[in-house]
């Protein structure tokens, strides 16, 4: 199986230097988005992993201003950093000079980067510490990008955070309902129709200075950070296609979602998906312990409502996805949007239920 993905991959792979023969290919990590493959290189007799990734194009159109983003990112966090290289994902150019590499014949798109050795990710945390460790590193990578010299970064994905906009997209969406997938979602779709009004909260005070502009990562779920494999210690963050201006809570709040909750984001057996205190304080501890100098009152006020933002958000994209056919998301069975959309929600409740404790323990 492998060696036919490499067969397919080996014309693209001639293209970056990669100073050997590459001698596998092989399927790598469960983002929703890119095509990624972990590479084996025989570089004279010493073996040496790269990533491949093939880039969405549906959703990042603008390769050349995309990569120029986390070029600049990644320079920038490497700068900060010079004593430990696995602190920054590093590009590997292709021949052509540029980050990337377009095949001319179809025009698909394709990056290369280091491979963080000794690091792994996860798909849900299994002790307080994981999230503690998470929530730092993504904290100290907030903060190191708050000195990025030179213009804003380019919008890879514009609004992709403007809640009240995903909210009339679901209700354009629910409207034609041209799967006739309504009928097989109507609590969900009363779930999200009940949530509207706190949709406007964050994106309203962005726009009338009650918080401030930030360059944000704006994906910062649990496996968009490495861990070092023996400590368990945040190693890098990864996964830089959405690093664009945004609102710390927008950050905050997806490491709530993926970071707080017991189960797999797609666990069918709701009975199993429990948004856990305990992994919230860890989290809090964790990212003040990086990003509380520079916070404002108002954000570290709106921290915990972020996570229900964030997360019913997310859950209202799934939502949306599955009523109008799968066509963003990445799925792997029928029904996939759908049952990640209903942990979202549940989440969704659970802290709804348990906000004051949320609240009491940021105080
Ligand atoms: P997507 O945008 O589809 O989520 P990611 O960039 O997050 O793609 O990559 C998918 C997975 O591949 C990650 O969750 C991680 O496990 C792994 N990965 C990505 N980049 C690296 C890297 N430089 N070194 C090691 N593993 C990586
Ligand atoms: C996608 O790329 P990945 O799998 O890390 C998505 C996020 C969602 C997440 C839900 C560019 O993240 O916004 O929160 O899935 N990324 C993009 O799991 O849309
Ligand atoms: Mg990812």
């Amino acid at each position: 199986m492998s060696q036919e993905i490499l067969a397919k991959l080996l014309p693209v792979t001639a293209n970056f230097d990669l100073r050997g023969v590459v001698v596998d290919a092989e399927p790598w990590g469960s983002g929703h988005i890119n095509n990624t493959y972990r590479l084996t290189v025989n570089q004279s007799g010493l073996t040496v992993h790269y990533i491949l990734q093939g880039i969405n194009q549906n959703i990042f159109p603008n390769v050349p201003k995309l990569m120029e983003n986390i070029q600049r990112v990644t320079r920038h966090i490497a700068s900060r950093n010079p004593q430990d290289p696995r602190a920054s994902l590093t590009i590997v150019d292709a021949r052509d000079g540029k980050p990337y590499w377009q095949n001319p014949a179809d025009k698909a798109c394709y990056r290369v980067y280091v491979f963080i050795e000794g690091a792994k990710t996860v798909d849900a945390v299994t002790c307080p510490e994981q999230a503690y460790q998470a929530a730092r590193t993504f904290g100290a990578f907030q903060c190191a990008l708050a000195d990025m010299p030179g213009a804003p970064l380019f919008e890879s994905i514009v609004d992709f955070h403007h809640t009240p906009k995903r909210f009339q997209k679901f209700l354009k969406v629910l409207k034609e309902d041209k799967m006739d997938r309504a009928k097989l979602c109507q609590k969900e779709i009363d779930f999200a129709l009940a949530h509207e009004k706190e949709c406007s909260i964050v994106v309203d005070l962005l726009a009338n200075g009650g918080l401030p502009p930030r360059v944000t990562h704006n994906d910062t779920k649990i496996n968009n950070v490495m861990l070092d494999a023996k400590t368990g210690e945040g190693v890098c963050v990864i996964d830089l296609d959405t690093c664009m201006p945004g609102s710390c809570l927008y950050d905050f709040g997806d490491e709530i979602r993926t970071t707080t909750a017991t189960a797999a984001e797609d666990e069918r057996d709701l009975s199993k998906v429990r948004f856990d205190l305990n992994l919230f304080e860890a989290l809090v501890k964790g990212y003040l312990s990086t990003a509380g100098g520079f916070l404002t009152p108002e954000e570290k006020m709106l921290l915990p409502f972020s996570g229900r933002l964030l997360t019913g958000e997310c859950g209202l994209r799934f939502l949306t996805d599955f009523l109008e056919g799968d066509v963003y998301f990445k799925i792997h069975r029928d029904g996939h949007n759908l049952d990640r959309c209903r942990t979202q929600f549940e989440l969704v409740a659970q802290m709804e239920s348990l906000e004051n404790e949320m609240n009491k323990f940021v105080k």
